[in-house]
């Protein structure tokens, strides 16, 4: 605001009285002491700047923009091909999501920044990549095979700065429902780590207590726990619901960590039958094989969408988001909530149950193939995204933190590696040249331990076993079935040379011998 902008919104006959009043004292002057004169025609003009001064700042407060409430939907293990909106083909039925890309941006190359879980959690909470303090598997995720694995942070560190407290900071009201797997007591846990409530996070991976996804929970941070017959996907959006209409008139953060659609395979019993029916309709050879870490036999991997659990497992989830981007309506605030929607690793299609397909994705969950990080991404950002746009920019779980932080308008001083996502919001394009993935571990689900790289169309996979490296070109090969290192050795060694850096700065650890046993490749 410039002053003669402030200026001009003093009211005209605020000014014309002032003036008036201190032209008839000039004329006066003569008749009144110098003294007593002086003092009077100071006087008004400290009334005058003291009314242009009221004019700056009611000015200042009436342009500024209220802050925008934000809602993040984080689903747990949620496939990028499991959404209607990403796959036409799509055996689940999304329609709430759907129509939320469809208000909003969809992001065609996002990512997690891990294969598994927490440390995707981790990154979303803080901005870095959890390598950082080695937060590299799920907590507390230490299996091994032919050697031991990198070793194992299984807390997020207590000095590390949440987006929730960074919003706190700022004034906002701040929620947290769901998943959390982010720490193995309570200091860790969500309502000591920046949110104001917390409904069910704590040091669990899932919802193994109680009846698991049918109340009663007996989730020990979820007081008073449900009637029987409630399922655990829409009490989480139901408290969700209620905390967004009751913090309307202030910023809020609500952050819906679904529990869903992680394993223990369970579904509402309407749906299940709903997609058992339809299941019978899908034809077609339903496994293939896939190379994995462990043994010499092939490992099984979905590759068509028909399980009517998990089917059932999605959509109840839809239905419950749903049930929130309702309630910002009704309460008069979605023209000011930011919506972000995505999920933590890719759909798991190789284990436990092989619920999902994520083709034309290679593997799944716990795998640096793109099936096991590449996710659904959407923003809806009033006044910002334009609806029903697509953008192929390159984004991942890092960029959360400084996404919604320059949106409330919180300076960040200290070192994150996300960006700001405004720019691709705005439909342009973002100034970043590499994204980093490193699993330094044998995953559940048998993943190779490893790193990667993305630059452009490339990715290169580097294998902690043995060194090897794979170059894939995504736009040609989505599936990331031909290797074409051998054909393009000079960008291998510039990717592999970038990758090497980034493991020196960000201190990355590797795979460790076992007793005795044979010493594993180190960068
Ligand atoms: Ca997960």
């Amino acid at each position: 605001m410039k002053f003669h902008e402030a200026r001009n919104q003093i009211t005209h006959s605020q000014f014309e009285k002032s003036e008036q009043k201190a032209i008839l004292l000039i004329t006066n002057l003569n008749s009144c002491s110098i003294l007593n004169k002086t003092m009077k025609i100071l006087g008004y003009l400290i009334t005058c700047v003291a009314l242009l001064l009221a004019a700056i700042l009611s000015s200042c407060s009436s342009e500024q923009p209220t802050l925008p409430n934000v809602v993040v939907f984080l689903v747990d293990d949620l496939g990028y091909m499991d959404i209607g909106a990403n796959n036409p083909d799509c055996f689940y039925e999304t329609p709430h999501i759907d129509a939320l890309a469809k208000s909003g941006m969809r992001f065609t190359d996002g990512y997690a920044a891990n294969p598994v879980c927490s440390p995707t959690r981790y990154a979303l909470m803080t901005g870095k990549y959890p390598t950082r303090v080695d937060a590299t598997n799920f907590f507390s995720g230490k299996r091994s095979g032919k050697f031991n694995p990198a070793p194992l942070n299984d807390n997020m560190p207590l000095d590390e700065i949440t987006i929730a407290q960074a919003l706190k900071e700022k004034g906002y009201a701040t929620f947290f429902a769901g998943k959390w797997h982010l720490g193995e007591s309570e200091e860790y846990y969500p309502q000591n780590r920046g949110f104001d409530i917390n409904v069910g996070g704590h040091t669990r991976g899932g919802p193994y207590t109680g009846n698991k996804y049918f109340s009663p929970f007996e989730n020990p941070q979820m007081t008073p726990d449900s009637p029987e017959g409630d399922h655990l996907p829409d009490r989480l959006a139901r408290d969700t619901a209620a905390f967004i209409d009751q913090n309307k008139d202030q910023p809020f953060l609500a952050y819906l960590s679904f529990y869903s659609v992680h394993t223990p395979l369970m579904g509402r019993p309407d749906l299940v039958e709903k997609y058992e029916e339809r299941a019978t309709k899908i034809k077609g050879p339903e496994f293939a094989a896939e190379e994995q870490i462990y043994g010499d036999e092939p490992r099984r991997v979905r590759i068509l969408q028909k399980h009517a659990v998990y089917a059932a497992m999605v959509e109840a989830m839809d239905e419950a988001v749903g049930k929130v981007l309702q309630q910002l309506e009704d309460s008069g605030v979605a023209d000011n909530t930011i919506v972000i929607f995505t999920s933590d690793n890719g759909g798991l299609a190789t284990s436990e149950g092989l619920p999902t397909s994520n083709l034309p994705l290679r593997g799944g969950k716990g795998w640096l193939y793109e099936g096991g990080i590449r996710e659904p991404w959407i923003i809806r950002y009033p006044g910002v995204t334009e609806a029903g746009t697509i953008s192929s920019e390159q984004i991942s779980s890092i960029d959360l933190f400084p996404t919604v932080a320059s949106a409330a308008r919180v300076e960040v001083d200290h070192d994150i590696d996300g960006i700001d996502l405004a720019p691709a919001l705005q439909g342009g394009s973002l100034d970043r040249s590499s994204l980093f993935w490193h699993y330094p571990h044998y995953s559940n689900q048998g993943g190779i331990p490893g790193a990667a790289i993305r630059e452009g169309d490339y990715k290169l996979i580097e294998r902690f076993e043995d060194g090897r490296v794979h170059l894939y070109n995504l736009k040609e090969d989505i599936g990331e079935l031909n290797d074409i290192a051998a054909k393009h050795p000079d960008r291998v060694a510039k990717m592999r040379a970038r990758l090497h850096d980034w493991y020196e700065e960000v201190d990355a650890k590797f795979l460790q011998p076992k007793d005795d046993g044979p010493t594993p490749w180190l960068p």
